[in-house]
C-alpha cells in the first residue's frame, strides 16, 4: 500500500491484513521544510499557514507525523512547514514558538517537551489569534494553553497494556527497568504513571520496577543508559522503553551485550527501526499506532478550525478525510486510533 491514511477500523485486526503497510515513509530529515502547495484553499485564495513543531529533529517517528500533515495539506490546500530544536529539552521549543508567532502563522501544532514550560508562549500565540493544537500528547493540567489535542491512541490504556506486554515476556516475574525519553516529556510521564498504577494489580506482584532511566530521546544517550542498566542490574529481566528512540537503543544494547533472550526489550517503537531486532529475535513484541494518521487528522482539524467549519466542543463530530468521523472527547482531545502489537508474524506488513 502506498503512503495513505488507513481507516481506524483496519487497525483493530492486527496482523490479518495490509493495515498500516506502507504507511508513512520517513522523510530524510525533519528540519525545516516547506510543505504542501498542491490543492485549492477554499478561503478566497488565502492559503492558511500551518506549522508543526515536533519534540526534536532527527527522530523518524516525527517524520511520519509530518508526512500525515503534508498529505492532508495536499488534499486541503494549506501551506505546511515544520521546525524543531535539535534536542528535546523542556524549553528548547520556546524560540521556535516565538519565531512562528512573529511570522504570523495561522496555526501552531506542537508535540511539546514539557506540559508547562511552554505555557506562556502558547498562551501568547492564542491571544494573537493563532490556533494552537497539541499533537501526539496533551499538556496535562495546562489544557487551557491549547485549543484542542490530537492523541495517537487512548492514553489511559497505554500504561497497563505496556506492563501487560512486559509481564508476558518475562513470565510475570523479575526485575525490569523503564528507559524513558526526557524527565519532562508529557506523553511518557503520563504513560509511566499508568504503568505504576497497573503494577499495583496483584497479578504483577512478582514484577519489580528497579529504575526509570532517561535517554532524552537521543540515540547515543539512550544507548548509554540502556548499557548502564544492563551492568547495574545483572539480574535484569527486561527493559520497557515507551519511546521509539529508547526501544531501538535498548534493543541495540541487549544485542551488543549478547543478552538476547536473557533480557527482554519491549515498549513503543516504529516497525522500520525495530524490524531487524524482531527478525533476529532480540525483540519479540512491541507496540505503536499510526503517527502518519495523527498528522493527517491534525491537518484536517486545524484546517476546519481555520475555515470555521470545526469548532472544538466535547462530543462534537467532524469529518477527517480518509479517517472518517472523529469525535472531540474530554477537554477537546481527539483519539486518532487503536494501537497495534508488532511481532515476527506481522512486522513485514508495516513500513513506517
Ligand atoms: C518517541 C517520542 C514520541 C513518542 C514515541 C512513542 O518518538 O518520544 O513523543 O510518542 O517515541
Amino acid at each position: 500500500m502506498r503512503n495513505s491514511t488507513m481507516k481506524s477500523a483496519i487497525w483493530i485486526f492486527v496482523g490479518t491484513m495490509l493495515g498500516l503497510a506502507g504507511c508513512g515513509k520517513p522523510a530524510p530529515n525533519p528540519g525545516v521544510e516547506g510543505g504542501s502547495t498542491a490543492g485549492n484553499s477554499v478561503s478566497a485564495g488565502k492559503k492558511f499557514k500551518i506549522v508543526y513543531i515536533p519534540k526534536n529533529t532527527g527522530n523518524p517517528y516525527f517524520d511520519d507525523i509530518i508526512n500525515g500533515f503534508k498529505k492532508a495539506g495536499d488534499e486541503l490546500g494549506y501551506q505546511f512547514s515544520t521546525a524543531a530544536p535539535a534536542t528535546a529539552d523542556a524549553t528548547s521549543q520556546l524560540p521556535f514558538i516565538k519565531q512562528q508567532v512573529q511570522q504570523k502563522v495561522d496555526a501552531i501544532a506542537i508535540s511539546a517537551n514539557s506540559p508547562d514550560a511552554l505555557k506562556p508562549a502558547l498562551l501568547e500565540a492564542m491571544q494573537r489569534g493563532i490556533k494552537v493544537i497539541s499533537v501526539n500528547s496533551d499538556l496535562p493540567k495546562n489544557e487551557d494553553a491549547r485549543h484542542a489535542a490530537i492523541l495517537p491512541t487512548d492514553f489511559n490504556a497505554i500504561g497497563s497494556s505496556q506492563i501487560a506486554l512486559m509481564s508476558e515476556l518475562i513470565g510475570g516475574t523479575g526485575d525490569f527497568a523503564i528507559l524513558s525519553a526526557t524527565t519532562d516529556a508529557p506523553d511518557q510521564n503520563f504513560w509511566i504513571e499508568g504503568m505504576k498504577t497497573a503494577l499495583k494489580d496483584p497479578k504483577y506482584k512478582e514484577m519489580k520496577l528497579v529504575e526509570i532511566a532517561y535517554g532524552n530521546d537521543d540515540p547515543q544517550k539512550s544507548l548509554t543508559e540502556a548499557q548502564a542498566l544492563l551492568i547495574k542490574y545483572p539480574n535484569l529481566k527486561g527493559i520497557l522503553a515507551p519511546t521509539s528512540v529508547g526501544i531501538a537503543a535498548a534493543a541495540q544494547a541487549v544485542e551488543t551485550a549478547n543478552a538476547k533472550g536473557r533480557v527482554q526489550v519491549t515498549g513503543l517503537g516504529t516497525p522500520n527501526q525495530m524490524r531487524r531486532f524482531v527478525q533476529n529475535g532480540t525483540v519479540q513484541k512491541f507496540a505503536l499506532w499510526s503517527p502518519f494518521d495523527e498528522g493527517y487528522l491534525c491537518g484536517y482539524l486545524i484546517d476546519g478550525m481555520l475555515k470555521g467549519s470545526i469548532k472544538p466542543s466535547t462530543g462534537g463530530l467532524f469529518r477527517a478525510g480518509k479517517l472518517g468521523d472523529k469525535k472531540f472527547g474530554d477537554k477537546n482531545s481527539i483519539i486518532t486510533g487503536p494501537s497495534v502489537v508488532f511481532d515476527k508474524s506481522n512486522i513485514e506488513q508495516y513500513h513506517f
